[in-house]
C-alpha cells in the first residue's frame, strides 16, 4: 500500500505535463504530437481531476472512519460556472500549470475559454447554492450537495430582430472531464402504484407497490476548497430505465411500447426548468423533484447506516437542507422510509425528521410559491399523499387546541388549500417539518416573518431567522478580476483576505493614496477595454472606454424593473437630442448595458428585450449622439459573461420595487469589484447601505412600508405621478421613434392607466434624480474612486463564508474537520 501511496501526482512541470499527455493520448485517444486547444483544454482538466480524486477519497475516508456530521445541500440548481480557473486557483497550482502548458506550446487563458458553462440553474437560487459549495469546502465542512445532472441547461438566449429566441444548450456534447460516472451507485425510484394496508405485531402498516420503476445513477464533480486539502463532493443523478423488461408488454410482443417507456425513464432529467420566480405545475417537473429527492434520501441513509445503527443519532450525523420547497418532498420521503420501512413509530420518525431538516425561502412573489394539486400528487405518490394529509391531520389538531373556533387561522396554516382543485402548500409542509426556517436578507426574513409565514411565526416564534446571502469572493474576486486581486494583495501585503474577507477591511487606508488610486484606475480602464473588445466582437458595435459603463444584469422581471431602466434611458436620450452639440459635450457619456434570460413563456419579459433592442438600434446609429450614449443588450447573460461584465462595471442597477428582490447577490459581487450601486432599499441593499454608508451609494424610491398604500392609490386613479418627462417618453414609444415596438404597447397603456403594479411611474423621478447624482459624482473622480475602494474595503460581510459559518453555527450545529494533510 505504502508504495501505491507514491502514486499522488506530482506538482512540478514534468509530472503536470506528463500527465496531460498522458490523458492526450490514453483518455481522448489523440496524437500526443499534435492536439487541438479544446483537446489540450479536456487533457489538462482531467490531469487536474486526477490531483483531485486523491484528495477527494482521502477527506471522504477520513469523514467516514470519524464518523462524522454531513451537511446536505438539496437543490434542484447548481449554477456552476465553469471549473478549471477556480480549480486551480483553490488547489493553488495555477502558476504551475500556466507555465507546464507555456513550455509545450499552449496558453493556459486560451483553455480557459475552452470550457462550456455548465448553467444548471436560473439564476439567484442556483448560483446562490454554487457558492455555498466554494465555501463549505474552504472551510472545511464536511458537505455533499445534492441535485439533478440534467442534460439541457438553462437555453441559450440568441437575439433576432430584437427578439428573445431559445436555443437548447446540450452541455454535454463535448463531454465532461470534472465528473466520474458511479455506476455502482444506483437506487430505483417508483412512481404512481397503490398503497396497501396490512397488520403487523398488531400494528397497522402500510406498504406503496406497483407503478413504474425508474433509475437513479449518480455523477460526482469533486468541490475543492480553497487553500485546504479537503475536498468535498457534488452528487448529481441521472434517470436511466430499469434494468429489468416490461415483461407484460413484452410478451404481448409489444416490444416497441416498452422501448418507449424506457425512453420515459430517461427524459425525467433532462432539461431544466427555464422559469425563476413562477411554478408551472408540470407533472414531468414534480417527478424530476420526487426523483433525485428520493435518490438523495436513500443515498444518505445508507452512508448513516454504514457506520451507525441508533435512529436516534441520525440528527448527528446528517442535516438536510432544502433550497426552497423544490425539493420538499425529500421530508416526506424520509419520513415514508422510517415509518414503512424501518418501521419506527410516528413520534420518533417525526422527531427525527424535524431535528435534520431545515429550509431556506427565496421569494415572497405569490406566483413562485410552490402549490401540487392534491390530484397530481396522489396520482404520482400515493402513499406521500397519504403522509401529508396526515402531517396535517396532526398539525389541524394543535392549532385547533391553542386557538379554539378559529378557524380562519386553520384555513391560513393548513397544508391543504381547500376549494374545488384541492392544492399542497409546499411552504406551509416544509416550515411544519423543519426545525429552522431562514429568510435570505434582514429585510426579506422580516417580511416573511410578517407576511406570508405571520402566522407561523406566531406559533414558532423560535423557528424563523435569517442569513443573509453571501458570494465567495475566490470566484467572484479573485478569478473574474484577478488584477484587483493582485493589486489588494500587494496592498495588505499578504493574500490571506482571499480565504478570510474580513482582512480587506484595511484597503480603507488606501482610499486616498495618490499611487494606489491610480492603479485601481488603471485596473479598471483594463477590464472596461476586455468588456469592449468583447462587446465589438459579439455584437459589432464599438463601445467608448472613457464613458461610464452602466450595468444591469439578471433575469428580465418587471419587479426588478429593467422596464424603469430603459425608459430612464430614453429620457436622456431626448434631453440629449435638445442640447446644442456644445452643451453634449459636457455631458458625461454613458455606456448603458442591460442583460437576462426572460423565462420562455414570459411575454411581458420577452417586449422589454425588445424595447430594450429597439432603443439600441436608434441611439447606437443616431450621428448627433456619437459615443456620448450606447446602449447595450448583452445576449446570453450567464456565469461566464458575469465575470466578464462585473470587473468592468462602474454603475450597477438594483432597483427592484421595494420588498420584491429577496436578497440579490450580484449586488455584493459589483460591490467587491468595486462598482457604485444605484438601488432601491430592497433586500440586501439595505445591508449593503449599512455596512458602505448610504452616501457612496444611490439610494432612492418608495420604501417598503409606503409600497401598499402607493399600490393602491395609483389603480384607484387617486394618485397619477406620470410626469412631462415620462410622457414624453411615452409618446416616443408609441409614436414609432423606436420602430415597431408594439409588443411592448400593452404595459405602456396600463402604465398610463395606473395598473403599476411595479410603482415603475411612481419611483421614476426619485430614479432620474439619482441619476442626475450619478453623474455629478462621476464628474469628480477622485471622489468616485473613493467611493469604489470604501466599498470594496467594507464588503467582507457578503463573503459567503460569513453565511455559511452561520448556517454552521445556528442550524446545522456542524464543525469544520480539516483532514490531515499528507506527507
Ligand atoms: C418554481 C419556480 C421557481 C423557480 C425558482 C420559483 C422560485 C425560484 C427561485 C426561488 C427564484 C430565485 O432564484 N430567487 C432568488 O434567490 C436569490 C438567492 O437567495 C436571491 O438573492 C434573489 O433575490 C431571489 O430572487
Amino acid at each position: 500500500i505504502w508504495e501505491l501511496m507514491q502514486t499522488y501526482q506530482g506538482v512540478d512541470q514534468k509530472s503536470i505535463q506528463r500527465s496531460i499527455v498522458n490523458h492526450v493520448e490514453y483518455t481522448l485517444a489523440m496524437t500526443r504530437f499534435n492536439f487541438s486547444d479544446f483537446g489540450c483544454y479536456q487533457a489538462t482538466a482531467f490531469s487536474m481531476r486526477d490531483r483531485l480524486l486523491e484528495s477527494w477519497n482521502d477527506t471522504n475516508q477520513y469523514f467516514t472512519t470519524h464518523n462524522v456530521k454531513r451537511v446536505y445541500y438539496l437543490s434542484l440548481e447548481f449554477l456552476l460556472g465553469r471549473l478549471m480557473q477556480n480549480t486551480l486557483n483553490n488547489i493553488n497550482m495555477e502558476k504551475n500549470y500556466r507555465e507546464a502548458l507555456l513550455d509545450i506550446g499552449y496558453d493556459l487563458e486560451r483553455l480557459y475559454d475552452e470550457e462550456v458553462d455548465p448553467a444548471l440553474g436560473n439564476g439567484g437560487l442556483g448560483r446562490l447554492a454554487a457558492c455555498f459549495l466554494d465555501s463549505l469546502a474552504t472551510l472545511e465542512v464536511p458537505a455533499w450537495g445534492y441535485g439533478i445532472r440534467y442534460d439541457y441547461g438553462i437555453f441559450k438566449q440568441v437575439i433576432r430582430d430584437g427578439y428573445q429566441c431559445e436555443v437548447p444548450d446540450f452541455w454535454l456534447s463535448g463531454g465532461n472531464p470534472w465528473e466520474i460516472e458511479r455506476p455502482e451507485v444506483v437506487y430505483p425510484i417508483r412512481f404512481y402504484g397503490y398503497t396497501e394496508k396490512y397488520e403487523e405485531n398488531g400494528v397497522e402498516r402500510a406498504q406503496w407497490k406497483g407503478g413504474e420503476i425508474v433509475m437513479a445513477k449518480a455523477y460526482d464533480t469533486p468541490v475543492p476548497g480553497y487553500n485546504t486539502f479537503n475536498c468535498n463532493n457534488l452528487r448529481l443523478w441521472k434517470s436511466l430505465p430499469a434494468q429489468e423488461f416490461d415483461f407484460q408488454s413484452f410478451n404481448k410482443g409489444d416490444y416497441l411500447s416498452s422501448v418507449e417507456m424506457k425512453q420515459r425513464a430517461e427524459y425525467i432529467t433532462s432539461v431544466l426548468y427555464p422559469n425563476d420566480n413562477s411554478q408551472e405545475g408540470k407533472e414531468l417537473r414534480l417527478k424530476q423533484q420526487y426523483f433525485f429527492c428520493s435518490a438523495t434520501v436513500r443515498d444518505v441513509i445508507r452512508r448513516f447506516k454504514k457506520n451507525n445503527s441508533d435512529w436516534k443519532d441520525f440528527p448527528k450525523k446528517a442535516a438536510l437542507q432544502l433550497n426552497d420547497t423544490h425539493p420538499a418532498i425529500a421530508a416526506v420521503e424520509f419520513l415514508r422510509i422510517l415509518i414503512d420501512e424501518e418501521k419506527l413509530d410516528w413520534g420518533e420518525a417525526w422527531k427525527i425528521l424535524h431535528s435534520s431538516f431545515s429550509y431556506t425561502n427565496h421569494t415572497v412573489l405569490p406566483e413562485a410559491l410552490e402549490t401540487w394539486s392534491v390530484g397530481l400528487i396522489s396520482h404520482l405518490l400515493p402513499r406521500h399523499m397519504e403522509l401529508i394529509f396526515l402531517i396535517n391531520h396532526y398539525f389541524m389538531e394543535d392549532i385547533a387546541k391553542k386557538y379554539p373556533g378559529d378557524y380562519q387561522r386553520m384555513e391560513e396554516m393548513s397544508i391543504i388549500a381547500e376549494g374545488d382543485d384541492k392544492q399542497v402548500r409546499m411552504a406551509n409542509l416544509c416550515i411544519l417539518c423543519s426545525h429552522k426556517v431562514n429568510g435570505v436578507a434582514e429585510l426579506h426574513t422580516k417580511l416573511i416573518q410578517e407576511t406570508i409565514f405571520k402566522r407561523f411565526h406566531e406559533y414558532f416564534p423560535n423557528k424563523i431567522e435569517n442569513k443573509t446571502n453571501g458570494v465567495t469572493p475566490r470566484r467572484w474576486i479573485h478569478c473574474a478580476n484577478p488584477k484587483l486581486s493582485d493589486l489588494i494583495t500587494e496592498a495588505l501585503e499578504d493574500s490571506e483576505w482571499i480565504g478570510e474577507l474580513e482582512r480587506i477591511e484595511y484597503l480603507e487606508n488606501f482610499a486616498e493614496d495618490e499611487e494606489f488610486v491610480q492603479k485601481w484606475i488603471d485596473i479598471k480602464k483594463q477590464n472596461k477595454e476586455k468588456l469592449a473588445a468583447k462587446v465589438k466582437e459579439v455584437l459589432g458595435i464599438k463601445i467608448p472606454v472613457n464613458a461610464l459603463y452602466d450595468v444591469q444584469i439578471k433575469r428580465i422581471h418587471e419587479y426588478k424593473r429593467q422596464l424603469m431602466n430603459i425608459l430612464y434611458v430614453i429620457h436622456r436620450y431626448l434631453t440629449l437630442k435638445d442640447m446644442t452639440p456644445g452643451e453634449r459635450e459636457k455631458v458625461v457619456p454613458r455606456v448603458v448595458i442591460i442583460g437576462g434570460k426572460a423565462a420562455p413563456g414570459y411575454h411581458n419579459a420577452k417586449a422589454i428585450i425588445k424595447l430594450v433592442n429597439a432603443v439600441g438600434d436608434i441611439v447606437n446609429n443616431d450621428k448627433d449622439i456619437g459615443d456620448i450614449l450606447k446602449v447595450i443588450f448583452y445576449p446570453n447573460y450567464c456565469v461566464s459573461a458575469a465575470q466578464t461584465l462585473i470587473p468592468a462595471s462602474e454603475l450597477s442597477q438594483h432597483i427592484s420595487t421595494a420588498g420584491m428582490e429577496a436578497s440579490g447577490t450580484s449586488n455584493m459581487k459589483f460591490v467587491m469589484n468595486g462598482c457604485l450601486i444605484i438601488g432601491t432599499m430592497d433586500g440586501a441593499n439595505v445591508e449593503i447601505s449599512e455596512e458602505v454608508g448610504e452616501d457612496n451609494m444611490f439610494i432612492f424610491g418608495a420604501r417598503v412600508h409606503e409600497v401598499d398604500d402607493i399600490r393602491h392609490r395609483l389603480f384607484a386613479g387617486e394618485h397619477n405621478p406620470i410626469g412631462k418627462r415620462l410622457q414624453r417618453v411615452f409618446d416616443a414609444i408609441l409614436s414609432g421613434t423606436f420602430g415597431d415596438v408594439s409588443i411592448i404597447h400593452p404595459i405602456i397603456h396600463s402604465l398610463m392607466d395606473g395598473k403599476d403594479y411595479y410603482l415603475v411611474t411612481e419611483d421614476f423621478d426619485s430614479y432620474v434624480k439619482a441619476q442626475n447624482k450619478v453623474d455629478d459624482t462621476y464628474r469628480d473622480q477622485k471622489k468616485w474612486n473613493m467611493m469604489s475602494i470604501l466599498g470594496v474595503s467594507r464588503s467582507a460581510k457578503f463573503s459567503s463564508d460569513r453565511t455559511i459559518e452561520e448556517y454552521c453555527d445556528s442550524i446545522w450545529k456542524v464543525d469544520r474537520i480539516p483532514i490531515p494533510t499528507p506527507s
